[in-house]
């Protein structure tokens, strides 16, 4: 019995934690690549603060620029404030806004290699800092749990002792 309870525990852990946050796979199973329509792909997905975007390529012929609003329409990668080029690469979205991504390499760019992305505030508050006031009120709130704990055991105790 506690060992069922302890699985259940386990299972709703793991479901807050993967809705925390998202990885999203660009371009899903074909990746970053020629003839894939992004704005198709991105179309209807809920981008959080804190979700990761995996770029797979392959790094001969592609690469991830990250670019402004500007050089995105003109397909320019000269400013790109970022530029990767593993094969394998993940961002994550450290701040909320649009955020511009294209292929740098030949003309991929204007052949639709492009992602655009706007990214909203993350579901749930990051980990407070230490001084914040979440960790003043997060003492009263566990003692709101055990008074609630302890009136219920005694709720029930009294309604036994009826029977
Ligand atoms: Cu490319």
């Amino acid at each position: 019995m506690a060992f069922k309870a302890f699985l259940i525990a386990i299972i709703i852990a793991a479901a807050v934690a993967s809705a925390v946050a998202t990885d999203y796979m660009v371009g899903d199973n074909a990746g970053w690549n020629l003839e894939v329509n992004y704005t198709e792909w991105a179309k209807g997905k809920d981008f959080r603060v804190g979700d990761t975007l995996m770029f797979m390529y392959n790094k001969d012929y592609h690469n991830v620029a990250k670019v402004n609003g500007t050089d995105f329409q003109q397909c320019n990668a000269s400013n790109a404030s970022n530029l990767l080029r593993t094969g394998s690469d993940t961002i994550t979205l450290a701040t909320p806004g649009k955020k511009w991504y294209i292929c740098g390499l030949s003309d991929h760019c204007s052949k639709g290699m492009k992602l655009v992305i706007n990214v909203a505030a993350a579901l749930e508050a990051p980990a407070p800092a230490p001084t914040s006031a979440a960790t003043i009120f997060c003492p009263l709130k566990s003692y709101a749990w055990i008074l609630a704990a302890v009136l219920l055991t005694i709720m029930a105790s009294s309604n036994s002792n009826k029977l």
